[in-house]
């Protein structure tokens, strides 16, 4: 089964996507706004869910990926970014801040510059993906680099922004939480309420507490399965990780901010967390880009790893959250991929040859 297998309808029945429309408008009853309220938005949510087939084949029920890469960053950060910065531009804020392993440092970054207001990160100096860096140098924000891991850069923020006055924008904000809530919405509008399990990466376990709030709020309640990297897995240990490590710089998180949630989250949908090896994702991150033509950065395609290692306890319908884009991550993907670069001089014996010989 491939993508090839696959033809176009005859009946067209395209229901409304609510795409165009900022996330805080589409959900505005359902989060902590009103109108007249000041909107920073870049047009963040009403992302794709695509029909995964190889992926449904291997695990014999219907797999489909969320693609929080549509996000405007790259990621799904932006849907609690536009929460927490919109929230803090009404509160009269002139600065935003967090800690970060990229992704939400790159977030903070792109809608503190649309809100003209400022923005600082600090990151694990080393440790986060090129792509994030650029992007979070090239929107402006204040760079920091720390000679230390995301869970000492949280502790120094937190410590920072209760004797300053600078809005902390990590998911211990309660705004982004609201945001990334509507995630779980979508993807309940989508399957008309029949979505029985989802799968996800946990870090921060900021975005597995978001979709537990979504779906409940829904009235749902489809089994939650987090999966985390092998060398940063405190909630499957049951202890913090003082040197988490991982390839999946993203989750490499050794003390989870939101690990009641969490917990809570896997235990009350019935769900579970669990611990995917780095070679185990590097495989699904292959697969979902070499056989669904998904590229996702490693530490989304852990989501798919953990569906792939352990089920998803017999449901029918599943979703896995691809969280970010694979671009943010080009480091990783050149070094991890089974493709190769021809030199080839320009004249047309050696083309052909490149072109049309054995591999
Ligand atoms: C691609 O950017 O923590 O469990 O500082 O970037 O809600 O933390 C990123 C986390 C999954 C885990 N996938 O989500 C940060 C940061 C991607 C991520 C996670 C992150 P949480």
């Amino acid at each position: 089964m491939n993508q090839a297998a696959v033809k176009i309808p005859k009946v067209e029945a395209i229901p409304p996507t609510g795409a165009h429309v900022p996330l805080i408008e589409r959900y505005l009853e359902r989060l902590p706004f009103e109108p007249g309220d000041p909107l920073v938005s870049l047009q963040e949510g009403s992302t794709p869910l695509l029909r995964a087939p190889v992926l449904s084949e291997l695990v014999g029920a219907t797999v489909r990926l969320k693609l929080e890469g549509a996000n405007p960053t790259g990621s799904f950060k932006d849907r609690g970014m536009t929460c927490a910065v919109s929230a803090a531009v009404r509160d009269g804020a002139k600065a935003v801040i967090c800690a970060s392993t990229g992704n939400t440092a790159a977030s903070a970054a792109a809608y503190a510059a649309r809100a003209g207001i400022t923005c600082a990160v600090i990151v694990p100096e080393g440790k986060i993906a090129q792509g994030k860096m650029a992007q979070t140098l090239v929107h402006g924000a204040r760079v920091i680099s720390l000679k230390g891991n995301f869970d000492q850069a949280l502790t120094l923020v937190r410590e920072l922004t209760d004797t300053h006055p600078i809005v902390l924008v990590n998911s211990v904000n309660e705004y982004r939480i609201e945001g990334q809530k509507t995630a779980a919405f979508e993807i309940h509008e989508g399957l008309d309420g029949g979505l029985e399990a989802l799968c996800i990466p946990v870090g921060n376990a900021g975005n597995i507490t978001s979709y537990w709030r979504g779906f409940r709020e829904m009235g749902a309640a489809p089994k939650l399965f987090g999966f985390q990297a092998e060398g940063a897995a405190p909630l499957v240990e049951g202890r913090v990780i003082e040197h988490p490590e991982t390839v999946a710089s993203a989750i490499r998180i050794g003390n989870p901010v939101r690990w009641e949630d969490a917990m809570a989250a896997a235990r009350d949908s019935r769900g579970a967390i669990r611990v995917v090896s780095d070679a185990e994702i590097l495989a699904a991150y292959r697969l979902l880009a070499s056989k669904e033509g998904m590229f996702c950065e490693p530490a989304s395609a852990a989501s798919v790893a953990g569906l792939l290692k352990y089920g998803a306890d017999g449901a029918e319908q599943i979703v896995c959250v691809l969280t970010g884009r694979g671009l943010k991550d080009p480091e990783t993907a050149i070094a991890n991929n089974d493709g190769k670069v021809i030199q080839c001089v320009a004249e047309r014996g050696p083309i052909e040859e490149a072109v049309l010989g054995d591999p």
